[in-house]
């Protein structure tokens, strides 16, 4: 995998000098977080806690409710619903730590502050193309999850011992959502040592596993239904899939905060589909998230058309046209590349 960034970061044991007293530390993560978002941010949250520091903890959106019952979840600011004690946080802390995320602008609202913070800056992320912006960190694409970086970092730290059964559940939920359940290619063997030395400690993966998978509403549940039988696109001739989701149909089954969440997945289950592609209506704008299987690159295909990014297998853009208008470009561009 091609790095083409000439930024170099202070390597993240430059940071450990830092922790030798206790800091006020702000850790945040990504616009809408998922369960490596959430995942990282509250393991670094009880890790740095136990430490003798002070954590503020900031998702810049609410979380879903399928992350609710992760430990310290409760402690955790939402900036859209809690913008002062944020802020707050930020100002004060000697530190900032960004989890999952590689690019001021993924936080939407808190983008601004963050860029205009002046203590020193902390990355642990696998995202491609960090912008050059962090003074210490971890940006290593290979890596499953955040949250695997999390447990590394805390091993490199020589405090294996200090993780716990909610550091645990933290770290074992991003690592089990990004990978999908342990099948994408990146789940390497690390991957499953690290679950292992989790597991040893007594970790109820099963529980967590429902918590996440098993805690849909009725109403999801026939969302679903719906959006495979009258939202779902075919395109056999470029091995793709498309679900287009207007802001209609996401209020059509009274949908909550995180319906729409694993829906581009399912076209991949098609047998010969390797691009799926989920076009979403928002408010404000249009996000697009898409998923491959093998050797064609969404996350160049989504820097190329939408603004986006992220990983080789799965990535995301947004755009300011119509939602009419883009899925037409999508179909356009999508009968030019012709994936594989
Ligand atoms: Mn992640």
């Amino acid at each position: 995998m091609e790095l083409v960034t000439g930024y170099v970061m202070q390597p993240i044991q430059d940071v450990f000098p830092l922790l030798r007293s206790p800091k006020k530390i702000f850790i945040t993560t990504h616009h809408k977080p998922d369960g490596d978002a959430i995942g990282s941010m509250m393991a670094l949250y009880h890790y740095l806690t136990k430490k003798g520091h002070h954590v503020t903890a900031v998702s810049p959106s609410e979380m879903p409710d399928f992350l609710a019952w992760m430990p310290g979840a409760a402690l955790a600011l939402n900036y859209e619903a809690q913008p002062t004690e944020s802020l707050e946080g930020l100002a004060s802390a000697d530190l900032i730590i960004c989890a999952d995320f590689n690019d001021f602008n993924r936080t939407k609202h808190l983008e601004q502050a963050l860029a205009d913070a002046t203590q020193p800056k902390i990355l642990i992320d696998h995202h491609l193309f960090p912008k050059p912006v962090w003074d210490y960190g971890m940006s290593i694409p290979e890596k499953s999850s955040t949250c695997e970086m999390v447990y590394d970092f805390i091993n490199l730290y020589g405090d294996n011992s200090l993780i716990d059964l909610d550091i645990a559940a933290c770290l074992y939920t991003g690592v089990m959502t990004d990978t999908g359940s342990f099948k994408f290619p990146i789940t390497t063997a690390s991957v499953h040592t690290m679950v292992a030395d989790l597991l040893g400690r007594g970790l109820d993966h099963t529980r967590i596993h429902e918590e996440v998978y098993d805690s849909w509403s009725e109403n999801r549940m026939r969302f679903l239904g719906y959006v495979l039988i009258e939202k779902m696109e075919v395109f056999r001739k470029y091995n793709s899939a498309l679900i287009s989701l207007s802001r209609k149909d996401q209020n059509l089954f009274k949908s909550q905060n995180g319906d729409t969440e694993g829906l581009v997945n399912y076209p991949l289950s098609i047998s010969g589909i390797r691009f799926a592609t989920l076009i979403t209506e928002r408010s404000d704008e249009v996000k697009l998230s898409f998923r491959s299987k093998g050797n064609f690159d969404v996350s160049a295909f989504a820097k190329n058309y939408f603004d986006g990014g992220g990983h080789f297998n799965a990535s995301g853009g947004r755009t300011k046209t119509s939602f009419i208008e883009t899925i037409a470009y999508f179909k356009k561009i999508l009968s030019d590349i012709h994936p594989q």
